[in-house]
């Protein structure tokens, strides 16, 4: 029993001093990447677990290459994770070296260690490139949002005046209300991983409309005859803001007697020429239809009349084509 034992021990104790596995080995530990594929922008943690060192009193110098070119980073003591953020898109293989202070170098085991990093495949724009509104004035511009990746967790819209909008993946549209000026919404989706690289949309912008709109007064068939002109018409038309009003006079007139038309009590007033106060109730402000059309009725024309109608648009912004005139004689 006792030669055996010894036996047994000197055989143990001769591969012990002959050849020492731990000595070759050195320390051994495992990392996992909380990701291996990102969007630009995000960051990877890596975790440590299961080190293994057989001589304690010596702690490896663990550092990381991240792949990307960034410096070598050393962990600190007992930190067992580590976040990286990557700028770039790439395929980015991490690395992690365990070293004892004698040189001996560890065995650092990855499940999967190579970062993917690409751009997140958002698209955003805005409906139309401008809007049209009057000085002081603004609009509101509509934020058109597609192909938000599912593990997006949140979108985030600065709208680069201050304010920010934050959505849930499913939204496809917002609004935003801008002053006069060329703007730009910058977008950020966020996950787990953190937030992607902020994408900015092309240029929006908010323009005063400073041209004026135009206005035609449409002529009957027959305009001589009284009874053609009950219903008088025209367009009106802004490439811009669009129409507010068309505003319309109506003058009658004899070689002595001279009336203007007033729209509150649908009667013709007679009057004298440089003399004679017109009231505001000489000038109607009409609406333009879908068309552009504007039309009213006049009752009271008669042959042996001059006609004159006088007419102006107005656009949103308050730009007008300036008092436009047609005079008709009348005569049957
Ligand atoms: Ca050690
Ligand atoms: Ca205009």
């Amino acid at each position: 029993m006792l030669t055996l034992a010894l036996g047994a021990g000197t055989v143990a104790g001769a591969g012990l001093l002959g050849s020492p596995a731990w000595a070759d080995g050195g320390p051994t530990a495992t990392y996992t990447l909380d990701s291996t594929s990102i969007w630009t922008g995000q960051q990877v943690t890596l975790t440590q677990s299961g080190l293994v060192d057989e001589t304690p009193d010596t702690a490896p110098v663990r550092t990381v290459d991240w792949g990307d070119s960034s410096p070598v980073e050393t962990l600190p003591a007992d930190a067992v994770k580590a976040s990286h953020t990557y700028a770039a898109n790439g395929s980015y293989p991490v690395k992690v070296t365990l070293a004892e202070a004698d040189g001996a170098e560890g065995t650092a085991t990855f499940a999967a260690n190579t970062v993917q990093v690409a751009s997140a495949v958002g698209s955003y724009k805005f409906s139309v490139a401008s809007n049209w509104t009057w000085e002081g004035g603004g609009a509101t511009a509509k934020l058109l949002l597609a192909n938000i990746p599912a593990n997006t967790t949140r979108v985030w819209v600065n709208w680069n005046d201050g304010k920010t909008s934050l959505l849930n993946r499913t939204h496809t549209s917002t609004t935003h209300y801008y002053p006069v000026g060329t703007h730009a919404a910058t977008i950020t989706l966020e996950n787990s991983q953190g937030m992607a690289a902020p994408v900015t949309t092309r240029p929006y912008t908010v323009n005063v409309d400073y041209t004026r709109p135009s206005s035609t007064l449409k002529m009957p068939r027959k305009p001589t005859r009284a009874s053609y002109w009950k219903t008088i018409q025209g367009t009106a038309k802004d490439g811009q803001t669009g129409m507010d009003s068309v505003g319309v006079q109506l003058w009658k007139w004899t070689s002595t007697k001279d009336y203007y038309f007033n729209f509150s009590t649908r009667k013709w007033v007679r009057y004298t020429p440089n003399k004679t106060k017109i009231p505001k109730a000489a000038v109607s402000w009409r609406g333009v239809d879908s068309k552009g059309i504007w039309k009213l009725s006049v009752p009271g024309l008669s042959k042996g009349y001059y006609l004159e109608v006088d007419y102006v648009a107005v656009d949103r912004a308050g730009n007008d084509d300036g008092w436009k005139y047609k005079v008709q004689k009348l005569t049957s």
